[in-house]
């Protein structure tokens, strides 16, 4: 049997992708949209509490094209405290003008492909990677993904020798992205039907295709990748979302 990455987990990931009923929606007073985008907006405060407390940390994303309207994505130490900031959003009446799209649900993942003598524990470039403060850039990509297990093309009968220097070369292409896109890395085997989810940051839209499309050519997303739905959309700003469902 090769042997498996060793992984670091850190919070742990969900993707809430949900369309707007807009007819239903548009048929409210301007009074019961003011107050039902109120609720919201209490329940981002709280949000925003536990983030500055470096507790968890989420952003609110409007999506492009007809997959979905908008996306939330919520970062917690626990899967439970998903599970309950889930149900909490499904309780707002703003929730009753949604309808689910997609959802993903993962752990920010790192991995030793490449070699580190640093103790993960104590190192904080470490831990903020695992406990990401997800950035404010303005634009957000995400899918999930798979390493092929197929034929000779097997990622996971493979030697770790082999997979850390294909690592090595799929790490070499991400870092000349340095400062253009950021990258969270999560894995969700056991959890979703893919084995990671990919969400991206970048400050220019096209960075995403430039960066995905030159992965591409390297062995690692050539003979290994398939991928899933893409998602691309836009940060929203707590002062994006009253303008985001005005009609
Ligand atoms: O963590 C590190 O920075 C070390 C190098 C590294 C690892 C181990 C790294 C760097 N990635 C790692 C793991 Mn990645 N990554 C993807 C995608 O579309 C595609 O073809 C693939 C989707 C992108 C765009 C991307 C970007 N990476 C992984 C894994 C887990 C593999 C496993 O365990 O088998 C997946 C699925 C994955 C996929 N990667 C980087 C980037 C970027 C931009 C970097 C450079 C980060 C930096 O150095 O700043």
């Amino acid at each position: 049997m090769a042997e498996p990455a060793k992984t670091l987990d850190g919070w742990y990931c969900y993707h809430d992708f949900r369309t707007i009923d807009w007819p239903a929606w548009k048929q409210l007073s301007s009074e019961e949209r003011d107050s039902i985008l109120k609720e919201f907006l209490t329940m981002v405060e709280t949000w925003d509490a536990t983030q500055a407390k470096f507790e968890g940390s989420h952003g609110i994303y409007s999506i492009l094209g007809q997959k979905a309207d908008i996306m939330i994505l919520w970062l917690r130490p626990t899967m439970d405290e998903l599970m309950e900031l889930e149900g909490a959003f499904n309780k707002t009446r703003l929730a009753e003008f949604t309808k689910p799209a997609y959802s993903y649900v993962s752990v920010v993942e790192l991995s030793n492909y490449l070699p580190s003598d640093k103790d993960p524990a104590q190192d904080p470039e470490i831990q903020a990677r695992l406990k990401p403060i997800l950035p404010k850039w303005k634009y957000v990509c995400f899918y999930p993904m798979d390493k092929r297990r197929q034929g000779n093309d097997n990622w996971y009968m493979l030697s770790m020798e082999d997979r850390s220097s294909m690592m090595r070369s799929h790490g070499m292409i991400g870092r000349q992205y340095a400062g253009k896109v950021r990258q969270i890395i999560s894995g969700s085997v056991g959890f979703d039907d893919w084995e990671w989810g990919v969400t991206l940051y970048a400050h220019d839209v096209l960075e995403f295709k430039k960066l995905v499309y030159e992965m591409r050519f390297d062995e690692v997303s050539a003979r290994y990748g398939e991928f899933g739905t893409f998602y691309v959309g836009q940060t929203m700003d707590e002062d994006d979302i009253k303008p985001f469902f005005a009609v």
